[in-house]
């Protein structure tokens, strides 16, 4: 199995901590694309995901599948003597997914948003608006908010149990910094959990 993706990049590094730990990062072979020079760009790439994005996993017999959490879906269901990081049973299962989507809409698109619109990284291929990016920032900020008071009193983002939700949030938290946003002196239990997380062996990778 392939994984095309950029180790800089915010998306990738979910895969990559969700794939560590499940003590499954050495089954893939990472395939590093070069998003500044456009290599995602290339009719080659876009025929394995026609949304000219990373990451894409490649399987043996040449099946790709595109998108951050259909990825870490399929390693789920295809290890389930792993530790599961998407929850279990009805209700864990739909919790996490709730916290998932919480933070892909409210947390991981506004910081993309303001990344490219206030940095013009990706100007050769989209239009920056820089208000609008300014904007998203300030959802971000609130969402940082939101997050320190959810997290008094909690170990992690779904309750006792690290899950997905806590990569996906810890990545955006960490990428935020390209954007100069960051937990403030007085968000303490974000803090404290951020470096809960940042303890993990899978927060290097
Ligand atoms: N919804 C996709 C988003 C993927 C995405 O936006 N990837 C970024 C890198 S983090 C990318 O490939 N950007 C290149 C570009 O926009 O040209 C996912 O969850 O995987």
């Amino acid at each position: 199995m392939k994984i095309y993706e950029t180790k800089t990049a915010p998306n990738p590094r979910r895969v990559r901590m969700f794939l560590e730990e499940k003590g499954l990062l050495d089954k893939v072979e990472f395939i590093q694309i070069d998003l500044a020079k456009g290599e995602n760009l290339t009719p080659e790439f876009a025929a394995r995901n026609p949304m000219k994005k990373v990451p894409v996993l490649e399987l043996d017999d040449g099946t790709c599948i595109s998108e951050t959490m259909a990825i870490c879906r399929y390693f789920e269901e295809l290890h389930p003597e792993t530790t599961p990081l998407l929850g279990e049973g009805p209700l864990g299962k739909a919790k996490t997914e709730q916290w998932l989507r919480w933070i892909e809409y409210f947390f991981f698109l506004p910081t993309g948003m303001c990344f490219q619109h206030t940095s013009g990284y990706f100007k050769d291929r989209m239009n920056p608006i820089k208000e609008w990016g300014e904007e998203c920032g300030k959802n971000v900020e609130k969402f940082f908010h939101f997050l320190n008071k959810h997290l008094e009193g909690r170990e992690y983002i779904c309750g006792e149990t690290f899950s997905a939700a806590d990569i996906n949030a810890f990545t955006t938290v960490d990428f935020n910094k390209v954007i100069n946003i960051r937990i403030k002196p007085e968000q303490t239990h974000l803090q404290a959990w951020y470096d809960r997380i940042k303890a993990r062996p899978s927060s290097k990778v």
